[in-house]
C-alpha cells in the first residue's frame, strides 16, 4: 500500500479550485492501493476494537479518529485494474483500484466520508442498506447537487446497526458501475457477544461484478445490459483470484454482494452453510437453514457461514455455467459431433494459426494454446495438480488446511491428498459390465472401452448423434448464423 499525501496530489493537480486552502487542510490523507493483492486485515489501530474482514484481492481503508469521528477519504478516480495476470482494464474506481477499498467501522460510530471526485464527470456515493439521515443518501439531483468534477463532498452519519452493505454511485449509474465503481461496507457489532452474530475466525468479503470486455480491448463496453463477457469477484477473474485459505475446524464467514445486472448461485463444495445475515440484517437462529448454494439477485448481500472441518482444496463458485468461463467463450460455435477432417487444411492455407476444435466437446480448449489478441485471457485457463482447470471468471477455491496458522490467509499450495483417497482409473476387468444398449444402435459400447475417445479423424464419428442411423453417419453441420453459403 502506498500512502500519498493528499496536497501534493492535489496541488499538482492543481486550481480545481474545487475546495478551499482551509477545507483542504483539514482534509484526511488520502491511502491508494497498488495492486490487487488481498491485504492482510487492517487490525483497528483506535476506536471499539473489532475482527476485521479480509477483502478478496482488496483492502480495508484506514482512516483517522478526529474529535471521536472516524474520517475517511475516497477518491473517486479511473484506474488501471490487472483482472488476472496478463489482463489489464481500464476501470472507474476508488483510491487506485476496483473495487474501492472496504470500508470497516463498529456499530454506533460517528462516521465522516470525504469523497474527492477525480472522474470526468460528476458523481455522487450511495451508502446501500444504512439507516441515516435522507440527505446523506447519496441519489444525485434527489437528496442531493451531484458531486461535479474535481470537486469534494462530505457525507456524515452515525453507524446504527451492524452488518454487511455496500457503496456505489447513484450518479449515471449504468456508466459507473459498468466502469467498476463500487466498494464494501462492513459494521461490526458493538458487543462481542452479539446473540445473532458468531465471532468467527476467518470473515471474507467480495462483491459480484460483470464486464463486458471484448477480446483484444482493454475497457467495458458500458451499454452492454445482457451479454457480459467478464464475471468477476471483486473485479478479478479466475485465475487471478485469490483462494480462500482457512484453518481446518474454523467458523468462516463469507460475505457477497451483487452489483451485477443478474443472479449468481454462488456454491461452496465440501460443506454445508447457513445465511446467517443480508443486508438486511443478522437472520434469526431459527430462521436459518442449511444450503450448499445460495442464489444472491441484483443488489442483495449475503453472509454465509460454516465450520470449515473437512480439509482439501473445494470449489467456490458461481453456478451458472458461463459464468465461470472467460471472454473468449462467448461466441464460440457448438461443433460436437462435426467432422471437421480435412477443413483444417484448407483453411491453413488462407490463416496460418487456423485449429480445429471443439467437434468432441471444448475441454481441450483448457490446455489449448491458442494464438489470442493481446490483453486478453483464453476461455478457460488455470491448471491444477492434476491438469487443466477449465475454469474463468466467478471461480476460486476456499483452502482448509489443520496445519494453517491461526490469521495466516497466505495460499498453502495444493492440497496433498491421503493416499487412496483420489479418484482414479480402474484396472481393466474390474469395472462392472456396461449392459447393452436396446435401442437398436449398433454403436452401442459394451465393456471397459467405454469412455474412451474415438479415433482421430474417422468419419464413424458421425454415429455419436443419438438416434442418427448406421447408414447415414452423416455430417450435422447446422449453420451459426446468417448465411455463409458460396
Ligand atoms: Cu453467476
Amino acid at each position: 500500500m502506498d500512502r500519498r499525501h493528499f496536497f501534493s496530489g492535489m496541488l499538482a493537480g492543481a486550481a480545481a479550485g474545487a475546495v478551499s486552502r482551509v477545507a483542504l487542510a483539514a482534509l484526511p490523507e488520502t491511502v491508494q492501493q497498488s495492486g490487487p493483492a488481498t491485504a492482510p486485515p487492517l487490525v483497528p489501530p483506535d476506536g471499539r476494537p473489532y475482527d476485521p474482514v479480509v477483502t478478496l484481492n482488496g483492502w480495508s481503508l484506514p482512516w483517522r479518529m478526529k474529535d471521536g469521528v472516524k474520517e475517511f477519504h475516497l477518491v473517486a478516480e479511473p484506474v488501471v485494474r490487472e483482472m488476472a495476470p496478463g489482463f489489464q482494464v481500464n476501470m472507474w474506481g476508488y483510491n487506485g483500484q476496483s473495487p474501492g477499498p472496504t470500508i470497516e467501522v463498529v456499530e454506533g460510530d460517528r462516521v465522516r466520508l470525504f469523497v474527492t471526485n477525480r472522474l470526468p464527470e460528476h458523481t455522487t456515493v450511495h451508502w446501500h442498506g444504512q439507516r441515516l439521515p435522507n440527505g446523506m443518501d447519496g441519489v444525485g439531483g434527489i437528496t442531493q447537487p451531484h458531486i461535479p468534477a474535481g470537486k469534494t463532498f462530505v457525507y456524515e452519519f452515525t453507524a446504527r446497526r451492524p452488518g454487511t452493505f455496500m457503496y456505489h454511485p447513484h450518479a449515471d449509474e449504468m456508466v459507473q458501475m459498468a466502469m467498476g465503481m463500487m466498494g464494501f461496507w462492513v459494521t461490526h457489532p458493538k458487543v462481542r457477544n452479539h446473540p445473532q452474530i458468531a465471532r468467527v475466525q476467518r470473515d471474507f468479503c467480495f462483491l459480484l461484478g460483470s464486464f463486458d470486455v471484448e477480446p483484444g480491448s482493454a475497457t467495458p463496453k458500458v451499454n452492454t445490459m445482457t451479454d457480459f463477457n467478464t464475471w468477476a469477484f471483486n473485479s478479478r477473474v479466475f485465475p487471478g483470484i485469490d483462494p480462500l485459505c482457512v484453518r481446518q475446524n474454523d467458523r468462516v464467514r463469507i460475505r457477497v454482494g451483487n452489483l451485477t445486472m443478474t443472479n449468481h448461485p454462488i456454491h461452496v463444495h465440501g460443506h454445508e452453510f447457513e445465511v446467517t445475515g443480508t443486508d438486511g440484517g443478522p437472520v434469526p437462529r431459527g430462521a436459518r437453514w442449511p444450503e450448499v448454494t445460495t442464489d444472491i439477485a441484483v443488489g442483495q448481500m449475503r453472509q454465509l457461514e460454516f465450520i470449515a472441518d473437512e480439509e482439501g482444496d473445494w470449489a467456490l463458485h458461481c453456478h451458472k455455467s458461463h459464468h465461470t468461463m472467460g471472454a473468449m467463450g462467448h461466441d464460440v460455435p457448438t461443433m460436437i459431433g462435426v467432422d471437421q477432417t480435412g477443413v483444417a487444411d484448407t483453411i491453413r492455407r488462407l490463416v496460418p494459426d487456423y485449429m480445429v476444435m471443439g467437434d468432441k466437446g471444448m475441454a481441450e480448449m483448457g490446455s489449448m494454446a491458442m494464438p489470442l489478441p493481446d490483453n486478453t485471457l483464453p476461455m478457460m485457463t488455470g491448471r491444477g495438480p492434476f491438469g487443466p482447470a477449465e475454469m474463468g471468471g466467478m471461480f476460486t477455491l476456499l483452502k482448509v488446511r489443520r496445519d494453517q496458522a491461526p490469521g495466516d490467509f497466505r495460499d498453502p499450495g495444493w492440497f496433498r491428498h491421503p493416499a487412496g483417497s483420489v479418484a482414479h482409473e480402474v484396472e481393466a476387468g474390474q469395472a462392472p459390465a456396461v449392459s447393452r444398449r436396446v435401442d437398436g444402435d449398433g454403436a452401442a459400447a459394451t465393456g471397459n472401452g467405454a469412455g474412451a475417445a474415438p479415433p482421430a479423424g474417422g468419419s464413424a464419428g458421425g454415429s455419436a448423434v443419438p438416434g442418427a442411423p448406421d447408414a447415414a453417419p452423416a455430417s450435422v453441420r447446422k449453420p451459426a448464423g446468417h448465411g455463409h453459403q458460396h
